[in-house]
Order: structure tokens, then sequence, then C-alpha cells
């Protein structure tokens, strides 16, 4: 019998890496949805089975973190081995300007989730998508014993989701691991974070199509990893005999500075000229610094990162350019399918 797993978030960045990979690994995946007025599935185009046809198995069901009784339902006819819950509101910025609506999917999404298990009687090994943003003002390097002093509502619900996991793994025996991620990036980047808005910015400024990028704080310091290896850590950690949490970065980081002068060199253009400063990308209360020591997950899980800072925006830069080139020829065409992603609808 293959294994079943059952993402939330899977529409994401991560999420659609971490389908692929358990694809891969002979997992039937099934991948939770939350409804859009537009098609919210691009980055599962590689990886899209029509419903009718046969192919890789990956289901795709509606549902929302904010519907507990959806959440519920889901996990009882999945009845997945393990589930990756990476699902969020995942935008700092963004949660300052809707505080209550992170609290509640970020933060209250995870214990719907973890409810959920409980009450179905699964005996889902369950992942949690941490992140170093928990960590905030507590000085560099973090590991999985630095105290976590975040600053945002973001960070906040995250430490509450945090420790959610923990709470159910000691009260009621859940499997439940937290992945402490630093920063990870990639084509997939969601195009307002701040290494995809340069990368994007490189390719239309050299296109001719636009002539200035707007940033905020360029000296916030970043742990920044490649997100398809990232994925494979949380892979590897539902994957130990027992539940523990594991810090995932880099050891290594560098100012939004950097990135935007190295992202520019890579197609032979002075960020200078180009990049100046609007002081509404700055955040109420920012961090300024992140650099993780992820020695416990090498150490027990084997895992390493082997992409560097340089290759990575590289790798970011060649994909938004090699993406505009196809747009404005014309080359690049999604497929209608004719049918929806989605069954019933
Ligand atoms: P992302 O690209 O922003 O993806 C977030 C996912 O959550 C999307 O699939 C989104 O659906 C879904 N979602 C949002 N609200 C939802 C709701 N109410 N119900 C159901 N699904 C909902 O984030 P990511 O970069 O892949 O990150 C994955 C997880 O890791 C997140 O929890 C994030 O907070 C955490 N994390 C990320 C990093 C990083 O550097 N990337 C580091 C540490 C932790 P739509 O596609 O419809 O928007
Ligand atoms: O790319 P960012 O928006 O990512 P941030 O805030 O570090 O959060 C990301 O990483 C977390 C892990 O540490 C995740 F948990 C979270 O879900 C998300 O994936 O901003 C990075 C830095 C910040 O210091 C920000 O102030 O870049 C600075 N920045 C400067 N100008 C900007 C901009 N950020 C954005 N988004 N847009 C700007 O114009």
């Amino acid at each position: 019998m293959p294994r079943t797993a059952l993402i939330s978030g899977i529409t994401g960045q991560d999420g659609s890496y971490l389908a692929e990979l358990l694809l891969n690994k002979g997992y039937e995946v099934h991948g939770l949805v939350r409804r859009a007025s537009s098609l919210n599935t691009q980055r599962l185009d590689s990886i899209y089975r029509d419903p009718h046809d046969a192919g890789p198995p990956l289901v795709l069901h509606y549902c929302d973190l904010s519907d507990a009784s959806s959440l519920g339902n889901l996990i009882r006819a999945v009845q997945p081995d393990e589930i990756y819950h990476l699902g969020a509101q995942s935008h700092v910025k963004v949660s300052f300007d809707l505080p209550e609506y992170t609290a509640d999917v970020t933060g209250v999404g995870t214990v719907r989730m973890l409810e959920a298990i409980r009450a179905s009687g699964a005996r889902a090994r369950f992942y949690q998508a941490s992140s170093s943003e928990m960590f905030g003002s507590t000085p560099p390097p973090q590991n999985e014993g630095t105290p976590f002093h975040p600053r945002s509502p973001y960070g906040v619900s995250k430490v509450f989701a945090y420790w959610a996991a923990v709470n159910y793994r000691e009260a009621y025996d859940v499997y439940a691991v937290n992945g402490i991620l630093f920063n990870h990036e990639s084509p997939r980047r969601g195009e307002t974070f701040v290494s995809r808005k340069i990368t994007r910015a490189v390719a239309r400024i050299r296109a001719g199509l636009q002539d200035k990028l707007y940033l905020g704080n360029l000296e916030a310091k970043r742990d920044w990893g490649y997100a398809p290896e990232y994925v494979e850590a949380m892979w590897q950690m539902l994957q130990r005999p027992d539940p523990d949490d594991y810090v995932v970065a880099t050891g290594e980081c560098h100012t939004v500075r950097e990135f935007a002068e190295l992202a520019f060199e890579c197609v032979g253009i002075d960020w200078r000229d180009f990049v100046e400063i609007d002081p509404r990308y700055y955040r109420a209360s920012e961090v300024d610094v992140l650099m993780g020591d992820a020695s416990k997950a090498s150490r027990i899980l084997g895992w390493q990162p082997h992409t560097c800072f340089q290759d990575l925006v590289q790798i970011m830069v060649d994909s938004d350019v090699k993406l505009l080139d196809d747009e404005l020829s014309g080359r690049l065409v999604r497929a209608d399918r004719g049918r929806s992603y989605m069954p019933g609808d």
C-alpha cells in the first residue's frame, strides 16, 4: 500500500515542492485548496492530474483552515499517514494589517488541524511549519534552544502554533514535530516577498518594462536557503522514530542590500540606478538579523544545505528573466485543460 500524505498549503511555494517530492517517493498525495475567485493551482501545473485520468495520485480537496468541520471531514476521509501543515497567512508585513485574521488562520488554524487529528483518532504524523520569525529580536545564531521574541502578529501566531504542536505531543501523544525553517526562496516564491520582488524587477528593468524598484529596509539580514532542499528536511523529520523539533538553515546571513546588489549584477546592471527606498515597506517592528544553527538537523537527520546564496540569487534571476522572455515572445501559453483541477466544480 502506498503511504498517504495530506498537505495544507499545497498551492504555495513549499507545498508544491513537497507534493513533487512525495509523489516521487511513491506517496498518494492529498492537498487542501481554499476557494479563490481565480485559479490558485498554478504551482501544481507540472504534477497536475485530471481527476478523470490515470496518473500520479494527486487529489485536491476544497477546505479552509478557518473551517474546523471541513478539516475534520477531510482527515477522517483521507486517513493520512503523514500531515504536512504548511497553510498560513505567511506574509509578515501583511500580518500587521490583518492581525486578527493572521492569528485565526496561522495560529488557531493549527489547533483546528490538531483537534481534527485527535478527534478522528488518526495516528497521522504531523509536521508544523514553524518559522525563524519566532526568534524575532533574539540575537543570532538561533537554534532549537533559543528563546522566542516574535516581532509581528505573524511571529506571535507562529509561536502559538509551535506550542500547540508541543502541547498535543505531550498531552495526547500525537506525533507532532516543529520544523523551524529559516527563509527559503525559489523561482516559485510569492511575488511580494523581497527576494522574488527583486528578481522580478531585475527581469522587468532589463526588458525596459520598469524603471524603479521601491524597497523598504535594506539592512535587515536573513539566512536565505533554497526551498526544494528545505522540503526534503520536512520529510526527513517525519521519518524519525520519535517526534522532535529541528532548525533548518544555511548558517549564513546576508542583507537585503546584498541580495539586490547581486541580483542586478547577474544581468550587468548597477542596482543604485534603479532601487529607491519607500518607507511604506518598513515594518512597525522589524526582525534585524536571522542566522540559524542547523547542527541538530545535520547530526540527526543528515540534512545539509547545498545551494549557496550566490547560486540562489542566480537561479531566481535566470528563472524570472526566462519567464518574462517567454511571456513577451508568446512562448508561454498556460495550457487550457478544459476542466477544473478540483472535483465537483
Ligand atoms: P506560501 O507560498 O505563502 O503558501 C501558503 C499556503 O497557505 C498557500 O497554499 C495558501 O493558499 C495557503 N493558505 C493561506 N490561507 C489559507 C486558508 N485560510 N486555508 C487554507 N489554506 C490557506 O508559503 P510558503 O513560503 O510555501 O511557506 C509554507 C509554510 O511555511 C507557511 O506556513 C509559512 O508561514 C512557513 N514558513 C515559510 C518560510 C519561508 O521562508 N518560505 C520560512 C518559515 C516558515 P493560496 O495559494 O490560496 O494563497
Ligand atoms: O521577504 P520578506 O517579506 O520575508 P520575511 O519577513 O523574512 O518572512 C519570510 O520568512 C519567514 C522566515 O523567517 C517566514 F516565516 C515568513 O512566512 C516569510 O516567508 O522580508 C525579508 C526582509 C524583511 O526584513 C523586510 O523588512 O526584507 C525586508 N524588505 C525590504 N524591502 C522587504 C522589502 N520585504 C518585502 N516583503 N518587501 C519589500 O519591499
